[in-house]
């Protein structure tokens, strides 16, 4: 009861009511396929947690998935940080930097062996010893190498870090891989949470699985968690048949039937939204090789990519 409160006590200090904490649990539990009557132990999971400290790597990436993160609002990624996980190293959002920065990473990984989980943002370019890819002098293939195989669990977010992603687009220059494929015989239980970006609900949804169950939830062959992963995007989509102000895009490119992902079940932006629903097709970007085996990502010729004023043409992005 005690950590209950002062928990409830740290929400109401960033102006978050109990009641907007546990709607978003509710979100996160329908999100896991337990149905909303699991937002209240999602939330008691969160209360009562001590707070599982976070190692949060970034190498070859935009910075999407973070931004993805960060657009979570109610209540914000920062409360949802601050209050349900220790993030102690997060080269986008750490204020400080430099050489004493670089050594607290290897300090809290030695110190937590075992008991962290390690964040992966962005693949690991691993041609020529990894030395396309750099942070404070140390390629990121050796702050893999290093940081991962001491974490308790691992969550790639993004396709980026789970499969390549853009950077190992063909001809994949650099040798950029997802961590699995960079790091060879690493023995810690790994979750792909795949996306360009990945949904924040699905990583919440993973640690929130972890503080239930102390364990990863359970997993596709791909390794994607199946309370996000186990429907084809197309299955859940409602514009087939649906609502007239909204059109089916298969004819425009729409690559729904081969990507599985929950986008229109959760959506982004606190469920605001989701691509098709804002008119654009499905590019399939949680499938492994995106880049290449769903190119082109608009079908010429369709009645939506003709020079309708609202959705995009094939060349007309092609600076
Ligand atoms: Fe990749 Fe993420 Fe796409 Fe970007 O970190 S999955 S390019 S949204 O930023 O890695
Ligand atoms: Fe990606 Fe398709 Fe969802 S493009 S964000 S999987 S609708």
């Amino acid at each position: 009861m005690g950590s209950e409160k002062s928990f409830e006590e740290r929400l109401e200090q960033k102006g978050i009511s109990r009641r907007q904490f546990l709607k978003y649990c509710t979100t996160v539990a329908v999100a896991m396929g337990l149905g909303p009557s699991f937002g209240p132990q999602i939330y008691e999971a969160f209360a009562q947690s001590s707070r599982p400290s976070v190692l949060w790597l970034h190498f070859a990436e935009c910075t999407g998935c973070t931004e993805s993160v960060l657009r979570t609002t109610s209540p914000s990624f920062e409360q949802v940080i601050f209050d349900t996980i220790s993030l102690d190293y997060h080269e986008t959002l750490m204020a400080a930097a430099g050489d004493t920065v670089e050594s607290l990473l290897t300090t809290i990984a030695e110190q937590n062996a075992g008991n962290f989980f390690c964040v992966v943002e962005g693949s690991i370019p691993t041609a020529n010893n990894g030395v396309y890819g750099m942070v404070g002098g140390r390629t990121m293939l050796s702050i893999a190498e290093e940081i991962c195989p001491k974490a308790g669990a691992i969550i790639t977010l993004g396709t980026c870090a789970s499969y390549g992603g853009i950077a190992a687009a063909a001809p994949n220059p650099t040798g950029a891989k997802g961590v699995k494929d960079a790091l060879p015989g690493l023995n810690v239980p790994v979750v792909h949470i795949p996306g360009c970006p990945p949904n924040p609900v699905n990583f919440v949804g993973t640690i929130a699985n972890y503080l239930l169950q102390n364990k990863v939830p359970s997993l596709d062959s791909l390794g994607r968690p199946t309370f996000a992963y186990g429907r084809r995007v197309h299955d859940q989509c409602p514009y087939e048949d649906g609502p007239q102000e909204y059109r089916c895009l298969e004819d425009a490119g729409c690559k729904g039937k081969r990507c599985y992902n929950n986008c229109p079940s959760v959506k982004f932006n606190d469920s605001t939204s989701w691509p098709v629903q804002a008119g654009h097709p499905c590019i399939g970007c949680s499938e492994p090789n995106f880049w290449d085996t769903m190119t082109p990502f608009y079908r010429e010729g369709s009645e939506h990519s003709d020079g309708g004023d609202d959705h995009y043409s094939e060349g007309e992005y092609d600076d």
